[in-house]
């Protein structure tokens, strides 16, 4: 595209997500505070050259009033957002019901609740009803915004009725769709009701990617399988119309984090941490620094294996008493869907866990595990990555998992371990420097904590120069230029019919 004056234009980019990367908060009738989110895909999308995005989504607030509203279209316009506005019975059963009660379990492998599971079959189409409608809702607003010429980038299972809302309005218009969870084997996706509307709606889109090739693959057999589409090296293919899929691996903006080390308020706060633990320093085996640290971050979801992880640790300390006093296990979790019942009782169920193990092996000055129900600003969570020894990611399934490429990005100095779930798309690419384990037995995940804590220098130097290379080398603006410059520079096709 050239302008009238012949220089080259910028690529227009629509982004949709649910959430916009905003959080919006009400001062007056007609006032407005924004706080932006830096997540990975703004900074990903931030560092995308020559493109000019616009986000359209949701604020996360419920602004019934004309006049509240309009103030906050205008507000979000200075940020480049659009808002798509949702009132509250749509949101509890779009998002509350249908995303994160039945899509997200289901994507994750985790079935339903099961005292929840008659209720949630009797609302099942009502909440899929919603779901639709609140999609078509996001499409009359990129309809109402786009221009000949713009790619629209849908994301994640909020949003797969959104490729064929937007090709009703116009077929011409470029759609991608990207899932940020894993997707799921095509047995556990033909469980759902609505299984072939899903896969149809998300076919329409030009191109659909995946974290990992066998997200992608499971896409593809679930088309072949339960369409009975033919599946084709670039794709899926439809009465002679190919929609493209591929595996498009997210990375993060590691400078951010090399830059964020450099910094005197994070040197600051790893001196304070470092010597908060100085009571437990003792120099063993093969670690040159004193301080063992062993470090959660999760969001506190059932995906992301917490009480799993804590009973692996426990049954770690019984087994190896040498190390009971010199090692601490920091447990950051920061707590999400706070009002759906299973989530309160994740909660509950970790801190019973935690009270246990503390009051088992804890001693009067010390205790082994310290665990936060919290989040943590930018800086503190560098220095927390900065000053462990070994991470500890243990999702059950977990799409990609960003926690574990933020830690190595940290780990510049330290060459800390990194044990890592099989079940976390992570695994694909940081699989050949983490130990990788099976979450769900906790007996190997306690082993692979010992054989960490006494890992030779040179093998640990070795494991983290393979991570270090990927995660500074594929970060999340390749991933976003990738994606969106797809269609000129499409990569060699990776599904072979052979594979499904
Ligand atoms: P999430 O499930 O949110 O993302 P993840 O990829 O680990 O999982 O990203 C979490 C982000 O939240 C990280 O940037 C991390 O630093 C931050 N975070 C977590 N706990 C925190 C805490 N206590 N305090 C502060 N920050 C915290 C979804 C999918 C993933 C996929 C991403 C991106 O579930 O599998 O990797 O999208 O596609």
């Amino acid at each position: 595209c050239y302008s009238s004056e012949g220089k080259p234009m910028k690529q227009r980019l629509l982004v949709v997500a649910n959430r916009l990367p905003v959080s919006a908060f009400r001062r007056g009738e007609d006032s407005w505070s924004l706080e932006i989110s830096a997540g990975g895909l703004v900074s990903a999308l931030l560092g995308v050259k020559e493109v000019d995005a616009k986000w359209i989504g949701w604020a996360g607030v419920n602004v019934p009033d004309e006049v509240g509203q309009r103030a906050l279209t205008k507000a979000l316009a200075e940020k480049r957002c659009i808002p798509v506005f949702l009132d509250e019975e749509i949101v509890h059963q779009y998002y509350n019901g249908y995303c994160n009660n039945i899509l997200w379990p289901l994507f994750h492998y985790l079935g339903l609740p099961q005292e929840d599971r008659l209720a949630t079959t009797r609302s099942f189409q009502s909440q899929f009803d919603a779901y639709k409608r609140a999609n078509q809702m996001f499409a009359d607003v990129v309809n109402q915004h786009y221009e000949d010429g713009d790619v629209v980038w849908c994301h994640d299972y909020h949003l797969m009725f959104l490729p064929k809302c937007l090709k009703e309005y116009n077929s011409k218009m470029k759609v991608g769709w990207f899932l940020h969870t894993p997707f799921p084997s095509s047995e556990i996706h033909r469980t759902l009701p609505s299984r072939s509307e899903l896969l149809r709606s998300v076919l329409a889109a030009d191109l659909v990617g995946f974290h990992t090739y066998d997200y992608a693959r499971h896409f593809v057999s679930a088309c072949t399988r339960i369409l009975g589409l033919e599946g084709t090296p670039e794709g899926v293919e439809d009465q002679g119309k190919l929609t493209r899929v591929a595996a498009f691996p997210i990375g993060i903006d590691s400078d951010r984090f090399k830059r964020a080390l450099e910094l005197p308020a994070v040197k600051d706060h790893i001196n304070e941490l470092t010597q908060r633990f100085a009571g437990r320093k003792e120099k063993m085996l093969s670690f040159s620094c004193l301080l063992l640290v062993m470090l959660g971050v999760d969001r506190l979801d059932m995906i992301k294996g917490i009480p799993q992880k804590i009973l692996a640790f426990e049954k770690f300390l019984e087994e190896n008493p040498v190390w009971r006093d010199k090692v601490v296990l920091l447990q950051i979790a920061v707590p999400t869907r706070t009002d759906v019942h299973e989530y309160q009782k994740l909660t509950s169920q970790v801190h019973e866990i935690v009270g246990r193990i503390n009051g088992r092996f804890g001693t009067l000055t010390a205790v082994p595990i310290i665990h936060l129900d919290r989040s943590l600003d930018f800086q503190a969570l560098c220095a927390l990555y900065a000053v462990t020894d070994v991470a500890l990611v243990t999702s059950l399934r977990d799409g990609m998992n960003l926690v574990s490429y933020e830690f190595v990005a940290c780990q510049g100095a330290k060459r800390g371990v990194l044990i890592l779930s099989e079940f976390a798309g992570a695994a694909q690419s940081l699989g050949a420097g983490a130990l990788l384990v099976n979450p769900w037995n906790i007996t190997e995940v306690a082993n692979s904590i010992a054989y960490a804590l006494n890992m030779p220098a040179d093998e640990r130097e070795k494991r983290h120069r393979h991570n270090y290379a990927h995660v500074t080398t594929h970060t999340a603006q390749d991933w976003a230029e990738t994606f969106v410059s797809f269609e000129s520079h499409p990569p060699t096709p990776f599904l072979l019919l052979a594979d499904f």
